[in-house]
């Protein structure tokens, strides 16, 4: 399983700049709609041989209010794809980011059949997000296709996002700090330490829980929200305090790092803002 993760690193990379490169629409689409205008989609071929037929409902998400979604995985002949690898517990990831990126989810849309995969997605605010799909269609390569949404309804005003000064946060009564092997280079892999201690005691949090299967989940955007990496760790029988990952940005500039694990019974989400030169 870590393997095939490791290994999918790349793939993920490449899948991203490809997806990158394409001018992203800010509308919702009907599925009808976007069988014709499938843009985004046509790139991605080069990377696997599927495409994602995404439907929100309402057709115009509006803040505070749920939003269904749904994903549609075919084939370039239009066929749903019936079969997908379970990675991490689930047949599908997504991440779903403010533009700014200040706001950050991560769900697991229900696998529904018929290539349909269904997610009720809560959005805070009015303005952009972008959503990222991660799945394996069986025997094929690990995919992650984006989407772009505009939200209505009132804005919190976009935040300018800022590299951290110190690399130590403080989340749910636990202090969780940051640090790297090396310093942060573009196309240099790099090992990511996150360490836990008690907020109170100051002692080292030793009974991390398994999250998903793994010690945590490292999900990290540039600051664009073009480049997604999806990190696992390096042992996934760990318990703390140090959850390791291997990383390689692929260039340099801001990265935004979430790191996901779980204390008790419960997932804490670690955002960090980072540079690398
Ligand atoms: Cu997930």
């Amino acid at each position: 399983m870590k393997r095939q993760w490791i290994t999918g690193l790349l793939a993920f990379v490449f899948a991203v700049f490809v997806t990158g490169c394409t001018g992203m629409s800010h509308d919702q689409q009907s599925p009808s709609h976007q069988q014709h205008d499938g843009h985004e989609q046509d790139h991605t071929k080069k990377t696997a041989a599927v495409k994602t037929n995404w439907s929100f409902s309402p057709q115009q998400p509006k803040a505070g209010q749920s939003t269904s979604l749904s994903i549609q995985v075919v084939k370039p002949n239009g066929k749903p794809v019936h079969d997908f690898t379970i990675n991490h517990e689930k047949k599908m990831h997504l991440i779903v980011v403010s533009k700014d990126l200040s706001f950050f989810n991560h769900l697991h849309p229900q696998y529904k059949g018929n290539g349909s995969f269904q997610v009720n997605i809560p959005f805070p605010a009015g303005g952009e997000y972008r959503l990222f799909a991660d799945f394996q269609p069986k025997g094929d390569a690990q995919v992650t296709q984006m989407q772009t949404v505009a939200v209505s309804g009132p804005e919190l005003g976009e935040k300018p996002i800022q590299p951290d000064t110190e690399l130590t946060k403080v989340v749910d009564g636990k202090k969780v700090t940051l640090s790297f092997d090396q310093p942060l280079k573009a196309k240099k892999p790099v090992m990511l330490t996150f360490s836990f201690r008690d907020v109170q005691t100051n002692q080292p949090i030793k009974d991390l829980q398994p999250y998903l299967g793994a010690i945590g989940h490292v999900v990290i955007l540039d600051q664009n929200a073009k480049e997604y990496l999806h990190v696992h760790p390096m042992s996934e029988n760990t318990t703390g305090p140090d959850a390791q990952f291997h990383a390689e940005f692929p260039h340099s500039g801001v990265f935004k790092v979430w790191g996901e694990f779980q204390h008790r019974g419960k997932v804490l989400t670690v955002p960090f803002v980072i540079r690398v030169s």
